[in-house]
Protein backbone atom coordinates (compact mmCIF):
# COMPACT_ATOMS: atom_id res chain seq x y z
CA UNK A 1 0.00 0.00 0.00
CA UNK A 2 1.18 3.45 -0.85
CA UNK A 3 1.08 5.08 2.42
CA UNK A 4 2.59 8.20 1.59
CA UNK A 5 0.07 8.95 -1.42
CA UNK A 6 -2.77 7.71 0.91
CA UNK A 7 -1.64 10.70 3.87
CA UNK A 8 -1.28 13.15 0.99
CA UNK A 9 -4.84 12.78 -0.03
CA UNK A 10 -6.24 13.10 3.57
CA UNK A 11 -3.49 16.45 3.45
CA UNK A 12 -5.18 17.54 0.54
CA UNK A 13 -8.57 16.45 1.66
CA UNK A 14 -8.12 18.79 4.68
CA UNK A 15 -6.74 21.79 1.97
CA UNK A 16 -9.50 21.79 -0.11
CA UNK A 17 -12.30 21.74 2.95
CA UNK A 18 -10.64 24.79 4.81
CA UNK A 19 -9.86 26.46 1.59
CA UNK A 20 -14.03 26.05 0.22
CA UNK A 21 -14.43 26.79 3.99
CA UNK A 22 -12.71 29.88 3.93
CA UNK A 23 -14.30 30.93 0.23
CA UNK A 24 -17.75 30.12 1.59
CA UNK A 25 -17.86 28.58 -1.89
CA UNK A 26 -16.86 26.05 -3.70
CA UNK A 27 -17.69 22.45 -5.09
CA UNK A 28 -17.06 20.58 -1.91
CA UNK A 29 -18.63 16.59 -2.97
CA UNK A 30 -16.99 16.81 -6.65
CA UNK A 31 -13.30 17.92 -5.64
CA UNK A 32 -13.50 14.92 -2.54
CA UNK A 33 -14.26 12.55 -5.45
CA UNK A 34 -11.23 13.32 -7.70
CA UNK A 35 -8.39 13.96 -4.68
CA UNK A 36 -6.89 10.49 -5.36
CA UNK A 37 -6.68 10.16 -8.73
CA UNK A 38 -4.92 13.50 -9.20
CA UNK A 39 -2.88 12.42 -6.14
CA UNK A 40 -1.49 9.60 -7.70
CA UNK A 41 -1.24 11.16 -11.06
CA UNK A 42 1.14 14.68 -9.35
CA UNK A 43 2.90 12.45 -7.31
CA UNK A 44 3.92 9.49 -8.44
CA UNK A 45 2.73 9.25 -12.17
CA UNK A 46 3.55 12.65 -14.41
CA UNK A 47 6.63 14.20 -15.95
CA UNK A 48 6.52 18.05 -14.73
CA UNK A 49 8.67 20.87 -13.64
CA UNK A 50 7.48 22.91 -11.09
CA UNK A 51 10.10 25.64 -11.73
CA UNK A 52 9.53 25.33 -15.78
CA UNK A 53 5.74 24.52 -15.74
CA UNK A 54 6.02 25.38 -19.53
CA UNK A 55 8.63 22.63 -20.02
CA UNK A 56 7.75 20.94 -23.62
CA UNK A 57 7.92 17.01 -22.49
CA UNK A 58 6.24 17.72 -19.63
CA UNK A 59 3.11 15.70 -19.62
CA UNK A 60 -0.23 17.49 -19.58
CA UNK A 61 -3.11 16.92 -17.34
CA UNK A 62 -6.48 18.71 -18.17
CA UNK A 63 -9.46 18.75 -15.33
CA UNK A 64 -12.55 18.79 -17.66
CA UNK A 65 -15.03 18.75 -14.61
CA UNK A 66 -12.97 21.91 -13.73
CA UNK A 67 -15.80 22.32 -11.07
CA UNK A 68 -14.03 20.06 -8.56
CA UNK A 69 -10.70 22.36 -8.65
CA UNK A 70 -10.49 22.73 -5.12
CA UNK A 71 -8.29 19.65 -5.13
CA UNK A 72 -6.35 20.39 -7.98
CA UNK A 73 -5.37 23.80 -6.81
CA UNK A 74 -4.33 22.36 -3.60
CA UNK A 75 -2.08 20.36 -5.19
CA UNK A 76 -0.71 22.62 -7.16
CA UNK A 77 0.12 24.94 -3.93
CA UNK A 78 1.66 22.15 -2.51
CA UNK A 79 4.06 20.67 -4.83
CA UNK A 80 5.35 24.81 -4.76
CA UNK A 81 3.42 26.41 -8.57
CA UNK A 82 2.42 29.33 -6.08
CA UNK A 83 2.60 29.87 -2.71
CA UNK A 84 0.35 28.08 -0.46
CA UNK A 85 -0.99 31.10 1.33
CA UNK A 86 -2.83 32.26 -1.91
CA UNK A 87 -5.58 29.56 -1.21
CA UNK A 88 -7.13 32.08 1.34
CA UNK A 89 -7.89 34.13 -1.56
CA UNK A 90 -9.96 31.27 -3.69
CA UNK A 91 -12.77 32.94 -5.56
CA UNK A 92 -12.02 36.07 -3.77
CA UNK A 93 -12.07 39.23 -5.80
CA UNK A 94 -9.78 39.79 -8.14
CA UNK A 95 -7.91 36.53 -7.30
CA UNK A 96 -6.55 34.20 -10.14
CA UNK A 97 -7.82 31.37 -8.26
CA UNK A 98 -11.30 31.48 -9.92
CA UNK A 99 -13.64 28.92 -8.82
CA UNK A 100 -12.32 26.74 -12.13
CA UNK A 101 -9.61 25.93 -13.49
CA UNK A 102 -7.72 28.97 -14.95
CA UNK A 103 -4.92 28.67 -16.99
CA UNK A 104 -3.54 32.06 -15.52
CA UNK A 105 -2.16 29.73 -12.62
CA UNK A 106 1.12 27.82 -12.87
CA UNK A 107 0.19 24.28 -13.86
CA UNK A 108 -3.05 24.66 -15.07
CA UNK A 109 -3.10 24.12 -19.48
CA UNK A 110 -6.08 25.54 -20.20
CA UNK A 111 -9.77 27.00 -18.53
CA UNK A 112 -12.16 24.84 -18.27
CA UNK A 113 -15.61 24.30 -16.43
CA UNK A 114 -18.37 24.43 -19.70
CA UNK A 115 -18.36 20.36 -19.51
CA UNK A 116 -17.49 18.55 -22.39
CA UNK A 117 -14.25 20.55 -23.82
CA UNK A 118 -11.41 18.46 -22.18
CA UNK A 119 -11.44 15.74 -24.11
CA UNK A 120 -11.35 17.71 -27.55
CA UNK A 121 -8.73 19.57 -26.39
CA UNK A 122 -6.76 16.48 -25.34
CA UNK A 123 -7.35 15.52 -28.02
CA UNK A 124 -5.68 18.10 -30.27
CA UNK A 125 -2.56 17.89 -27.56
CA UNK A 126 -1.96 13.93 -28.20
CA UNK A 127 -2.32 14.48 -32.00
CA UNK A 128 -0.10 16.98 -31.74
CA UNK A 129 2.91 14.69 -29.55
CA UNK A 130 2.35 12.76 -32.25
CA UNK A 131 3.16 15.01 -34.89
CA UNK A 132 6.30 16.51 -32.94
CA UNK A 133 7.24 13.13 -32.33
CA UNK A 134 7.37 13.93 -28.56
CA UNK A 135 6.96 11.37 -25.92
CA UNK A 136 4.32 12.90 -23.80
CA UNK A 137 1.13 11.57 -22.59
CA UNK A 138 -1.73 13.76 -21.99
CA UNK A 139 -4.25 12.83 -19.10
CA UNK A 140 -7.71 14.45 -19.15
CA UNK A 141 -10.04 13.68 -15.89
CA UNK A 142 -14.02 13.84 -16.93
CA UNK A 143 -16.85 13.44 -14.61
CA UNK A 144 -19.56 10.80 -15.58
CA UNK A 145 -22.36 13.47 -15.94
CA UNK A 146 -20.38 15.15 -17.92
CA UNK A 147 -21.20 12.55 -20.28
CA UNK A 148 -23.67 13.79 -21.28
CA UNK A 149 -22.18 16.32 -23.52
CA UNK A 150 -21.38 15.44 -27.31
CA UNK A 151 -18.45 17.15 -27.54
CA UNK A 152 -17.03 13.89 -25.49
CA UNK A 153 -18.34 11.65 -28.26
CA UNK A 154 -16.59 13.72 -30.79
CA UNK A 155 -13.57 13.59 -29.14
CA UNK A 156 -13.85 10.42 -28.63
CA UNK A 157 -14.41 9.48 -32.08
CA UNK A 158 -11.34 11.47 -33.33
CA UNK A 159 -8.60 10.02 -31.12
CA UNK A 160 -9.51 6.26 -31.99
CA UNK A 161 -8.99 7.93 -35.82
CA UNK A 162 -5.94 9.58 -34.89
CA UNK A 163 -4.85 6.06 -33.37
CA UNK A 164 -3.91 8.42 -29.53
CA UNK A 165 -2.63 5.79 -27.64
CA UNK A 166 -0.68 8.70 -25.55
CA UNK A 167 -3.90 10.00 -24.59
CA UNK A 168 -5.80 8.44 -21.47
CA UNK A 169 -9.00 9.45 -20.39
CA UNK A 170 -9.82 8.89 -16.71
CA UNK A 171 -13.56 9.22 -15.68
CA UNK A 172 -14.87 10.10 -12.08
CA UNK A 173 -17.32 7.61 -12.16
CA UNK A 174 -19.35 8.59 -9.23
CA UNK A 175 -23.07 8.16 -10.43
CA UNK A 176 -23.87 11.34 -9.13
CA UNK A 177 -24.33 14.73 -11.39
CA UNK A 178 -26.00 17.95 -9.91
CA UNK A 179 -29.02 16.61 -8.62
CA UNK A 180 -29.22 13.39 -8.85
CA UNK A 181 -27.87 9.91 -10.21
CA UNK A 182 -26.41 9.69 -13.85
CA UNK A 183 -28.20 7.11 -14.67
CA UNK A 184 -31.97 8.49 -13.62
CA UNK A 185 -30.78 11.74 -15.15
CA UNK A 186 -29.44 10.86 -18.39
CA UNK A 187 -28.35 6.79 -18.05
CA UNK A 188 -24.56 6.06 -19.13
CA UNK A 189 -24.91 2.06 -19.09
CA UNK A 190 -23.97 0.01 -20.80
CA UNK A 191 -21.01 2.49 -20.47
CA UNK A 192 -17.84 0.29 -20.78
CA UNK A 193 -19.41 -1.30 -24.25
CA UNK A 194 -20.06 2.40 -25.41
CA UNK A 195 -16.20 3.23 -25.10
CA UNK A 196 -14.91 0.37 -26.65
CA UNK A 197 -17.20 0.76 -29.67
CA UNK A 198 -15.42 4.14 -30.35
CA UNK A 199 -12.77 2.30 -30.54
CA UNK A 200 -10.79 2.75 -26.86
CA UNK A 201 -9.13 0.14 -24.80
CA UNK A 202 -11.23 0.43 -21.42
CA UNK A 203 -9.91 -0.15 -18.03
CA UNK A 204 -12.39 -0.36 -14.73
CA UNK A 205 -10.65 0.93 -11.23
CA UNK A 206 -11.69 1.64 -7.92
CA UNK A 207 -10.96 5.05 -8.49
CA UNK A 208 -9.71 5.36 -4.49
CA UNK A 209 -7.31 2.40 -4.78
CA UNK A 210 -4.26 4.03 -5.13
CA UNK A 211 -2.41 0.90 -5.75
CA UNK A 212 -4.58 -0.20 -8.43
CA UNK A 213 -4.88 3.29 -9.88
CA UNK A 214 -0.51 3.43 -10.13
CA UNK A 215 -0.93 -0.03 -11.53
CA UNK A 216 -2.80 0.92 -14.37
CA UNK A 217 -1.07 4.28 -15.15
CA UNK A 218 1.95 3.01 -15.42
CA UNK A 219 0.91 0.43 -17.89
CA UNK A 220 -0.49 2.75 -20.38
CA UNK A 221 -0.50 2.67 -23.02
CA UNK A 222 -2.01 -0.74 -22.49
CA UNK A 223 -2.78 -1.54 -26.88
CA UNK A 224 -0.55 0.36 -29.10
CA UNK A 225 -2.84 2.72 -31.31
CA UNK A 226 -5.53 2.79 -28.94
CA UNK A 227 -6.34 5.79 -26.83
CA UNK A 228 -6.98 4.12 -23.10
CA UNK A 229 -10.57 4.99 -21.03
CA UNK A 230 -10.13 4.59 -17.01
CA UNK A 231 -13.47 4.53 -15.32
CA UNK A 232 -12.76 4.98 -11.94
CA UNK A 233 -15.23 3.90 -9.83
CA UNK A 234 -15.38 6.76 -7.43
CA UNK A 235 -17.71 8.22 -4.19
CA UNK A 236 -18.72 11.67 -4.49
CA UNK A 237 -17.91 13.32 -1.55
CA UNK A 238 -15.31 10.68 -0.29
CA UNK A 239 -13.68 10.65 3.21
CA UNK A 240 -16.25 12.58 5.09
CA UNK A 241 -18.94 9.92 6.00
CA UNK A 242 -21.59 12.39 6.12
CA UNK A 243 -20.96 13.72 2.67
CA UNK A 244 -20.42 10.61 0.71
CA UNK A 245 -22.82 9.47 -2.01
CA UNK A 246 -25.18 12.81 -1.10
CA UNK A 247 -25.72 15.07 -4.21
CA UNK A 248 -26.37 17.65 -1.91
CA UNK A 249 -22.81 18.36 -1.27
CA UNK A 250 -21.92 18.67 -4.82
CA UNK A 251 -21.61 22.37 -4.58
CA UNK A 252 -22.82 22.60 -0.66
CA UNK A 253 -20.21 24.49 1.37
CA UNK A 254 -19.76 23.56 5.10
CA UNK A 255 -20.36 25.59 8.46
CA UNK A 256 -17.85 25.55 11.07
CA UNK A 257 -18.97 22.63 13.04
CA UNK A 258 -19.97 20.43 9.86
CA UNK A 259 -16.11 21.32 8.73
CA UNK A 260 -14.39 20.48 12.13
CA UNK A 261 -16.16 17.13 12.40
CA UNK A 262 -15.17 16.36 8.61
CA UNK A 263 -11.41 17.41 10.04
CA UNK A 264 -11.65 15.15 12.84
CA UNK A 265 -12.52 12.09 10.93
CA UNK A 266 -9.53 12.50 8.69
CA UNK A 267 -7.32 12.99 11.63
CA UNK A 268 -9.08 9.42 12.43
CA UNK A 269 -8.50 7.99 9.33
CA UNK A 270 -4.52 9.26 9.04
CA UNK A 271 -4.07 7.66 12.95
CA UNK A 272 -5.42 4.83 11.58
CA UNK A 273 -2.89 4.79 8.91
CA UNK A 274 -0.22 4.73 11.89
CA UNK A 275 0.98 8.33 11.92
C1 LIG B 1 -21.75 22.79 -20.64
C2 LIG B 1 -22.16 22.77 -19.21
N1 LIG B 1 -23.42 22.42 -18.89
C3 LIG B 1 -23.81 22.41 -17.59
C4 LIG B 1 -22.94 22.76 -16.60
C5 LIG B 1 -23.42 22.82 -15.17
N2 LIG B 1 -22.83 21.75 -14.36
C6 LIG B 1 -21.81 22.00 -13.52
S1 LIG B 1 -21.31 20.62 -12.70
C7 LIG B 1 -22.50 19.68 -13.45
C8 LIG B 1 -22.64 18.23 -13.13
C9 LIG B 1 -21.40 17.50 -13.41
O1 LIG B 1 -21.51 16.20 -12.95
P1 LIG B 1 -20.31 15.23 -13.10
O2 LIG B 1 -19.67 15.40 -14.41
O3 LIG B 1 -20.79 13.86 -12.77
O4 LIG B 1 -19.30 15.77 -12.02
P2 LIG B 1 -19.13 15.37 -10.48
O5 LIG B 1 -20.27 14.50 -10.06
O6 LIG B 1 -17.87 14.62 -10.43
O7 LIG B 1 -19.11 16.66 -9.76
C10 LIG B 1 -23.25 20.44 -14.34
C11 LIG B 1 -24.36 19.90 -15.15
C12 LIG B 1 -21.63 23.13 -16.98
N3 LIG B 1 -20.70 23.46 -16.07
N4 LIG B 1 -21.26 23.10 -18.28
Amino acid sequence: MENSLLLKSIEIRRSLLKTIYNANMGHTGSSLSNVDILVTLFYQVMSYKVKDPTWEERDRFILSKGHGVESYYCILADLGYFPEKELDTFCQFKTRLIGHPNNKVPGVEVNTGALGHGLPIAVGMALAAKLDKKGYRVFVVMGDGEQAEGSIWEGAMAASHYKLDNLIGIIDRNRLQITGNTEDIMSLEPFKEKWQSFGWKVIEVNGHDIDELLKVFNSTPKKKDKPTIIIANTIKGKGVSFMENKAAWHHKVPDKKQLEKALLELSSQEGDLGE
